[in-house]
């Protein structure tokens, strides 16, 4: 492990000043659940066999259109990022994985970044391929889409671009590509909308053709941005169209952030449990639109109702098998604390959807007694499961406290001598 790595002793020191608090407050949290009929240790093996995938982008500074503020000591390169990744996960145990973007992670030895990322003790999420933004010497610009533009080299650009990707993923052991694309339009009349999507499912049949045996393509919607008009791939109602198109091996990815403000999104998770089409999630949370803001930061309920109806598809016995995934811009914050925060965010939004009453919820369904089916949810919502999650972590070999551990270690003063503040500029996201 790394040097700068956070030291196992600290960790433990830290440890040891709230180790009986722990003790106590998880002991009191089991005989509450007790009550309520269920097992505390059997909630916590499910939630210590929980995890989600952090972007590597997500631990650079983000930014705006109008501004960057950097950070003190991000990451120069992917092995810069790959340890930050490490100490999330050192410190909150919750991110075995990381999903790396080609090309903002290009580099020149894939087994070596493989040896590194498994000395880290991490492995490789989906991998992302990237067609919403030019790359310097890009032969045909994106500036009017990718893989439905309407000229057809652009279009083999793209194609090749994500069977790159695949090659890629393959050198590092991923099992899915993400296909995002930012392709549609600002202005009515500006692209025949049938046509479009006609194109983008044929350079995406393309793409499918390459995909191992084994792997998933997972198709991500996005409302609007960086068109604003339309968009290709809009909703979960395209992405399924085209999922379906391409075969079983194409998912829909739900980005909790690429939908019209008020939608229904645990509804739509529902559907595409229900027809084996469901890929997995970027977890964020907005007020606004994409805004990327740290996961349930905003609405935990709601992240809350999404865990529901994966725990409920899961109780009832369906098959399938989502993948997780953090997708966030910090502006404000130190990428390191609040991925860890957002981890432990969604492992809770897990855990609180374990112990809902399934069948007591069942029966007030069946009954039509919404009140009764509302509470049910609530209680579950409003148990407040901090002290099994500092469980989780401390058998782990974690930290109770992940930002208070951090925050004493000097990590990010330690690697901002190493590594020196990129100038802001406008725009972009790392
Ligand atoms: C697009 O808004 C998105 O959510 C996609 O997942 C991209 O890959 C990611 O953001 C990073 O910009
Ligand atoms: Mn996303
Ligand atoms: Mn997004």
């Amino acid at each position: 492990m790394s040097t700068n790595l956070i030291d196992a002793g600290a960790i433990a020191a830290h440890n040891d000043t709230l180790l009986s608090q722990v003790g106590s407050d998880y002991a009191h949290l089991g005989e509450q659940l007790g009550r309520r009929g269920i097992d505390i240790e059997r909630v916590r093996a499910r939630v210590a066999a929980f995890g989600v995938a952090i972007p590597s982008w997500g631990v650079g500074t983000g930014g705006t259109r109008f501004a960057r503020f950097p950070g003190q000591g991000e990451p120069r390169h992917v092995f810069d990022k790959l340890q930050d990744c490490a100490v999330i996960q050192q410190l909150a145990r919750a991110t075995p994985t990381v999903s790396l973007h080609i090309p903002w992670d290009r580099c020149t030895d894939w087994s070596e970044l493989r040896q590194t990322a498994s000395s880290h003790g991490l492995a490789f999420d989906a991998i992302n391929s990237n067609t919403f933004s030019d790359q310097k010497d890009q032969a045909h610009s994106y500036k009017f889409g990718s893989l439905s533009h309407t000229d057809a080299a652009t279009r083999a650009q793209a194609v090749a671009h994500n069977i790159d990707c695949i090659e890629i993923g393959r050198a590092l052991g991923s099992k899915a590509l993400t296909v995002w694309v930012g392709d549609g339009s600002n202005f009515p009349g500006q692209q025949h909308f049938r046509r479009a999507f006609d194109r983008y499912l044929d350079s995406a049949q393309q793409i499918y053709a390459a995909l191992p045996g084994d792997w998933r393509m997972m198709l991500e919607h996005k409302i609007c941005e960086p068109a604003f008009y339309s968009t290709v791939i809009q909703d979960w109602g395209s992405s399924f169209l085209a999922a379906q198109t391409l075969g079983p091996k194409a998912q829909c990815l739900v980005d909790l952030g690429h939908h019209a403000p008020n939608v229904n999104i645990e509804l739509i998770v529902a559907r595409l449990i229900a027809a084996g089409k469901l890929a997995g999630f970027h977890f964020n949370d907005s007020k606004y639109g994409d805004d990327d803001l740290d996961a349930g930061s905003v609405s935990p309920y709601r992240l809350f109702l999404v865990f529901n109806e994966l725990v409920a598809a899961a109780h009832e016995g369906v098959a399938f098998d989502p993948a997780y995934m953090l997708d966030q811009s910090h502006n404000v914050t130190d990428p390191i604390e609040s991925l860890m925060t957002s981890a432990v965010q969604v492992q809770r939004s897990f855990a609180q959807a374990l112990l809902v009453d399934r069948a007591a919820l069942d029966a007030a369904q069946d009954a039509n007694d919404a009140m009764t089916a509302t509470h049910l949810l609530k209680a579950a919502f409003q148990t407040d499961v901090t002290p099994l999650l500092q469980r989780v972590r401390l058998e782990a070999g974690g930290a109770i406290d992940p930002v208070a551990a951090y925050r004493a270690s000097g990590y990010r003063q330690r690697v901002a001598v190493q590594r020196p503040a990129v100038a802001g500029g406008s725009g972009g996201i790392v």
